[in-house]
């Protein structure tokens, strides 16, 4: 089938956050997605090779991402491992995860987060302490008066800060306290204990482990807004009252197209209280599909936001609220949107993540053709409504050529091919294998050739990993 390739490689060729070994394997299968088409051009400088946590580290700068501990094995744990040098467990510290029945624990997603981040070096910021969200069922429905609340915190906060003592930069104490006009969310906490439960929660966090930074951390904070003024204030009193605050989370889940024009001067002013701050769970979320227009502006929106923070000295840490669209809260929680990481679901890295490198100080690059050259097959989704879809498929040339082509792919979610053309399409299973029509088997070095196919779909879509050959 294919005619031409060299397998010698003549220089470094490695895709952000997968080895090379691994990285030439998916290019021999022809497995690359959307991103990679669209982030497909020129190639100049290589600086982007650099990890992030590399070029990270040279601005003084911490890079993280939320994880999910059963998925930090294969290229998941490849890329955790190597891009970034600080983890949050995006579920995995909640108290609703780690005490669901009272007094029994389960601290076992927790550990191994902790021991992976300890095996790759890396930072650990712990989420979350007190929330109104994901507690479990027997402290949400049970009646309690606020002395008895309050001892339930403080052994909750005690029992958690201790276990972890020494392995936790930093602990998100308080999430998410206000309401968008600034005033204190009503809460179990608030409703009960009034608005000191938050010094409280900071100076018990603070005697389980002084070495931890304590942060409250919030969303809509991004910009100067009732809200983060509300946060803003509340801090200044803290600092005065000589409760033990060291930072301030910002959230940052951002719209396309919509980071605040008063970013940096809103961190600028928390620094100027004398407090660090980071920016804690970074998406860009856009309407699905996503376009090469989208993916770029997602680019300029994410480096933005890390560039805001790279401007501020006392901003330590930027972390993105999972690093791959497979792992993303965005799509369950929004219907209709998502790809709001820097990584497709296939791993490939999209121009958000280029646009994090960036501010980072490393070059702009897209991923280099292949050593040797090779083809490729793309799949793409270029429009979707409620129960279908239309899709193609380009076969792309370089340093190589074919005089006839089969791709094939798996849907992970039930969808189905109707009808297909400018190729011979079968679906057997979540299977489906299409090739070339009897006028467009040949793909000349440089040339590419497109089909395309309308299918099915229900709940989701996710896009498939192509195989060619
Ligand atoms: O909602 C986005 C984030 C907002 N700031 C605080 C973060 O802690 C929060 O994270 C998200 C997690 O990423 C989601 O994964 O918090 C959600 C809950 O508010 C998490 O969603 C929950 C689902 O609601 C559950 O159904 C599911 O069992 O994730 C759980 C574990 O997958």
């Amino acid at each position: 089938m294919r005619t031409s390739r060299s397998t010698t490689t003549t220089r470094t060729f490695r895709a952000p956050g997968i080895p090379l070994r691994k990285r030439i394997a998916a290019l021999l299968t022809g497995a690359v997605s959307v991103a990679a088409l669209v982030g497909a051009g020129a190639t100049t400088a290589h600086a982007a090779d650099t990890p992030l946590r590399d070029l990270a580290a040279a601005q003084g700068k911490v890079i993280g991402t939320a994880v999910t501990g059963s998925k930090l094995t294969g290229a998941y744990g490849d890329i955790a491992g190597a891009q970034f040098s600080s983890l949050t467990p995006g579920n995995a510290m909640k108290w609703g995860t780690v005490e669901p029945t009272q007094g029994s624990f389960n601290w076992s997603e927790a550990d191994q987060i902790v021991a992976f981040a300890q095996a790759h070096h890396q930072q650990v910021r712990g989420h979350t302490l007190v929330w109104h969200n994901q507690n479990p069922n027997w402290l949400t429905n049970g009646s309690w008066t606020p002395a008895q609340l309050s001892s339930l915190l403080q052994n909750h906060i005690t029992t958690e800060v201790t276990r972890y003592k020494g392995k936790i930069a930093a602990w998100d104490v308080v999430n998410e306290a206000f309401n968008e006009d600034g005033t204190y969310r009503p809460t179990l906490w608030y409703d009960n204990l009034g608005a000191d439960y938050i010094a409280n929660a900071l100076t018990w966090a603070h005697a389980a482990d002084p070495a931890a930074k304590l942060y409250i951390n919030d969303y809509n904070v991004e910009g100067v807004n009732a809200k983060s003024t509300a946060l803003y204030n509340l801090v200044k009193s803290l600092k005065q009252r000589g409760v033990p605050i060291d930072g301030v989370g910002l959230q940052a889940h951002l719209i396309l197209g919509q980071v605040p024009a008063t970013l940096q001067q809103n961190i600028q002013r928390f620094a100027d209280l004398g407090v660090d701050v980071a920016i804690t769970e970074l998406d860009v979320r856009m309407q699905l599909p996503a376009t090469a227009a989208s993916l770029t502006q997602q680019k300029a929106d994410f480096k933005s936001v890390v560039g805001a923070c790279a401007a501020v000295t006392r901003c330590v840490n930027v972390t993105v609220w999972g690093f791959t669209d497979s792992d993303s809260w965005v799509p369950s929680t929004f219907p209709g949107y998502g790809a709001a990481t820097p990584y497709d679901e296939n791993y490939n890295p999209k121009p958000a993540y280029y646009g994090i490198a960036e501010a980072l100080g490393g070059g702009t690059s897209t991923p280099p053709p292949p050593p040797g050259g090779a083809c490729t097959a793309t799949y793409s989704v270029s429009s979707q409504w409620n129960d279908g879809f239309t899709g193609q498929v380009r076969i792309a040339c370089s340093g190589a050529s074919l005089s006839s082509w089969k791709v094939s792919w798996s849907y992970g979610a039930g969808q189905r091919i109707t009808q297909a053309w400018n190729a011979v399409c079968t679906q057997s299973g979540a299977v489906v294998t299409c090739q070339n029509a009897s006028y467009n088997g040949t793909v000349p070095d440089g040339g590419a050739v497109t089909f395309g196919f309308n299918a099915s779909w229900s709940g989701s879509n996710p896009v498939p990993t192509v195989t060619l050959g």
